[in-house]
């Protein structure tokens, strides 16, 4: 589209951008009979890859799956010439599609949007462009990219320099000849790596100035490999399909085991295969590099191992050896020579950090350092120092929503989108690998082509239903923006000082940017959004707004993928098992987590229980010094599993968390003695703490009771009954995920019936073991059902929104505040009847258990100490 076109027009849909999000989308447009188009800054298509024009610019994603999969033609009509095709290869693709499928006509070249918004109206978005010529549409695509907005240079003085200055990302059309020149590069990312090998083949003199050293592995660029080839001309379309459905976008079977469970011999041969490949989609040979220190260590040690093999000088080795950050927590380049380059004798590093550059001069940089001020000349400057990363591009044109809302303000504490795709009170405003969706975590071409392929069936959508307008709702955006939190702090990934964090930014909010689920599960997420019938947005039309508010993803992901895990080995399930062989099952699984934290002491002993009994119990110590308040703490298993060791992990967390000592009782279990005895053993041991709190290490007149499950049942009973026979003194009581009560119907067991470990079966199972049915009103078996609940102690009460027991639990609550105990009730999103427990295995539920700790404190009184 030339120039002279750029008079007001009024489209459908309106794209800004003719890289490869924008021109796909065009095509997707014209197929799906809508109005379009593009507006685009440069004088080409292209986008990033017709800026990034820096000498060694290339893709790190292997070309055969770095193209489009939309026009299979293309396979036979091109062919790229290496493993990692070059910038001016990529762009020729680029235009080549752009030829052949006529897409300029579309496009208004030299064309720059400055701002947009909405009226609501017209339910128009208005356009208005750098030409003066305003487009107005109906539906507004940002197909900015995620790193094309260029990092402002932060550097004082570098308006002063006077000798050649670049950016790697607006590189001149021209090139560069550095030949017989002095030149500095700041920046060490991707783009530095894969320039300075060939900037200092040309370069009199190259100064690399570094602030954080980065990981690579070789390129081996070459010739295409013939058996990436063959694996997807064996059958292009199931490998295009495969990669849409796996982690990042490229083909691969995931890695099923622990860097840590190997031989170093064999890791180390893992290692080398991952460096002689050099493939970012292989980079991870184990499945816990990602989210175990120890485990990513073992690859951060390998390759420093690397560096100092390739660089001469030990010294200037060490400098290029990152040790601030995990080894793939900030984008991992891929290099030809880059490490090599620094054995050349022209060639020196400066290490920013013990040489800060104080300023920029007209003729060169200045650092400060233990030793002194240096003043280096140089005739070029090169800034490879990156991009404001996935939302600069976006908040950069000046966006106004609904009700005068301006995106920069909407956004002013972090990005927040539903699906990285649309952003509450922006209606009809879509982007394309916006935050919050895979996007930098993957092959772009994948991710591009899925939000694409996205939006235009919703544009249909809503053309077919009438619809005018799409927005997400604030629950929906807000729990995503958590979902991915969520995933992201199961992960290292949010350690590092990374683009990905927004860290190269000053003043930019520190959120970790885009999703990191993976392509599959996101793609799968996405189309359950549109299964459930656009499932967490609000649609209007002429007949009104049709909200369905909801959350795509609720349990925590931890959870979930232990329960996939656990689906996956198709266990029986308890219930239909006999009382022995549930035991052994429940021992052995409780066997396979790992051992909670050290506390000061475990002890264990025995203790009067009720009728004569004689109860184990296991005591846990804190390292304090004492005495120490005490906890007498009733297991789960539903008063027919476990014993006094089988919460171990979590006595040892509330014992260090809470500064207690913790005696764990194996009150008596079902069948073979059944209610009552469990809740006489509960009084009954409660009892003989109180009685001997000294000799036990405690502090006389501080004991609280406390459980989980059908433990927290005892505990509550224990807590009653104590005030009805007048003692032992019970000063709290922390009820983790309590059976109160022996009615099914509540909400809770209909919706949790099944698929959480605890079903609405086996609660039926545990019953029947415990309680016969006449039994099962009495209030020392439902303690819900008690007539008065005044005066009981302050409680602490935990319920998980996917557990059976959940309403049971929050009505104790309820009850205990409305008989006038004090009462702190914590109702934990995404989590299970199983998972606060889990100490080690599962993370997301830690805070409760911090909570929990805090709650025993504040029963003891402020004087008591954590004991870690
Ligand atoms: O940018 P970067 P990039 N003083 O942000 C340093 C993709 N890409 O353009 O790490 C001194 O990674 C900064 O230091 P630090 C790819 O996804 C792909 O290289 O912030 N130094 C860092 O060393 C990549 O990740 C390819 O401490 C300063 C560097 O500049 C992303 O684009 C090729 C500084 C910037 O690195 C960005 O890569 C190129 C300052 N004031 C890019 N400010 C492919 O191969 C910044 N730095 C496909």
């Amino acid at each position: 589209m030339s120039e002279s076109t750029n008079t007001d027009v009024d489209v459908d849909v309106v794209i800004v951008g003719a890289g490869f999000a924008g021109m796909y989308q065009l095509v997707r447009m014209r197929r799906a009979g809508f109005s379009a188009v593009v507006l685009e800054t440069a004088d080409d298509v292209g986008g990033t890859w017709y800026w990034n024009r820096y000498p060694g610019a290339r893709c790190d994603i292997l070309t055969v799956d770095y193209s489009y999969s939309w026009d299979p033609e293309l396979e036979q009509e091109w062919t790229w010439s290496e493993r990692y095709a070059t910038q001016p290869e990529i762009l020729r693709y680029a235009q080549f599609v752009a030829d052949k499928h006529d897409l300029r006509r579309d496009i208004r070249f030299n064309t720059r949007v400055e701002s947009a918004e909405w009226n609501d109206d017209t339910n128009r978005w208005t356009i208005h462009t750098d030409k003066g010529a305003d487009v107005t549409a109906k539906f507004y695509v940002m197909a900015t990219g995620c790193l094309s907005m260029p990092k402002v240079p932060d550097i004082e003085g570098t308006d002063r320099f006077q000798g050649e200055v670049y950016f790697t990302n607006t590189w001149p059309h021209d090139g560069v000849d550095f030949t017989g020149k002095r030149v500095a590069v700041i920046g060490t990312g991707s783009s530095g790596i894969q320039s300075i090998p060939i900037i200092a083949e040309q370069a009199d003199q190259l100064t690399v100035f570094q602030r954080t050293p980065n990981f690579s592995i070789p390129a081996r660029n070459g010739p295409i490999d013939e058996q990436r080839l063959a694996e997807y001309r064996k059958d292009p379309a199931a490998y295009r399909e495969e990669a849409r459905h796996s982690g990042i976008g490229v083909p691969r079977t995931p890695p099923d085991v622990s860097a840590l469970a190997v031989s170093d011999e064999e890791r180390r041969d893992a290692y080398e295969a991952v460096w002689q490949r050099g493939e970012l989609a292989f980079l991870q040979p184990y499945n816990d590099m990602g989210i175990n220190a120890e485990a990513n260590d073992t690859m951060r040690r390998f390759i420093h191992d690397k560096i100092r093999s390739i660089v001469d000088d030990p010294e200037v080795a060490e400098l290029l050896c990152p040790t601030n950050h995990y080894f793939a927590t900030k984008r991992p380049c891929l290099d030809t020579g880059y490490f090599q380059t620094f054995n050349l004798p022209h060639v020196r590093l400066v290490d920013l950090h013990a040489h800060p550059i104080t300023t920029i001069t007209e003729t060169g940089i200045e650092l400060s350092g233990k030793d002194g001020d240096e003043s280096m000349e140089f005739d070029v400057i090169v800034f490879a120092t990156g991009f404001d990363a996935m939302t600069g591009a976006i908040v950069g044109v000046d966006i106004t929503g609904r009700d005068g809302l301006s995106l920069r303000d909407a956004w002013a504490h972090g990005p927040e989108t539903y699906l990285g795709l649309m952003s509450v009170g922006f209606p009809n405003l879509f982007m394309i690998t916006g935050p919050g969706s895979p996007s930098v975590l993957s092959n772009m071409m994948v991710s591009i082509e899925q939000h694409v392929d996205w939006i235009t069936d919703t544009l249909e959508h809503l053309r077919a239903t009438n619809a005018e307008a799409i927005e997400p709702t604030e629950l929906a955006q807000a729990k995503w923006v958590q979902h991915s939190n969520d995933i992201a702090n199961l992960t290292l990934l949010p350690t590092a000082n990374s683009w990905y964090m927004g860290a190269n930014i000053p003043g930019k909010p520190s959120v970790f940017l885009p999703y990191p689920g993976g392509v599959g599960a996101y793609r799968e997420i996405c189309d359950e959004v549109v299964d459930r019938d656009y499932l967490g947005f609000a649609i209007s039309g002429p007949n009104g707004t049709r909200v369905n508010d909801g959350i795509i993803r609720q349990l925590k992901p931890d959870i979930a993928g232990l329960l996939a895990a656990m689906a996956e080995l198709g266990l029986p399930p308890i219930e239909s098992m006999s009382v022995e062989d549930a035991r052994a099952f429940a021992e052995e699984s409780g066997a396979m987590n790992p051992p909670g934290p050290d506390v000061g002491e475990v002890v264990d002993g025995t203790l009067p229980g009720a009728d004569g009994a004689e109860l184990e119990y296991r005591l846990y110590r804190p390292s304090t010094p004492g005495p120490h308040p005490l906890v007498a703490y009733f297991h789960g298993g539903g008063w027919v599993l476990g014993d006094h060791t089988s919460d171990d992990a979590l006595c040892r967390d509330l014992c260090n968390q809470s500064g207690a000592v913790i005696v764990s009782v194996d009150y008596r279990h079902a069948p073979e003695t059944r209610f009552p005895a469990a809740v006489d053993d509960g009084l009954a041991a409660t009892t003989w703490i109180a009685d001997h709190a000294e000799e036990l290490g405690g502090i006389p007149g501080q004991l609280a009771v406390a459980g989980w499950s059908a433990g927290a049942n005892v505990a509550a009973v224990t807590a009653q009954q104590a005030k009805l026979v007048g003692g032992p003194t019970i000063v709290g009581q922390m009820l983790l995920n309590p059976v109160t009560d022996c009615d099914f119907t509540r909400p809770s067991y209909i919706d949790n019936a099944e698929g959480y470990i605890l079903t609405e079966g086996l609660m039926e199972w545990f019953w029947d073991h415990y309680c016969d049915p006449d039994d099962r009103t009495d209030p020392k078996a439902s303690p819900l059902r008690a007539d008065d609940l005044s005066g009981l102690p302050p409680a602490m009460i935990v319920t998980c929104q996917f557990d059976p027991l959940r309403d049971e639990g929050d009505a104790y609550a309820d009850a205990l505040a409305a008989a006038g105990v004090p009462v702190r009730h914590l109702q934990c999103e995404g989590q299970t009847h199983t998972s606060i427990g889990m100490v080690g295995v599962l993370v997301t539920g830690a805070y409760a258990r911090a909570e929990m700790a805090e709650a025993l404190q504040s029963f003891f009184g402020a004087s008591v100490t954590s004991g870690v």
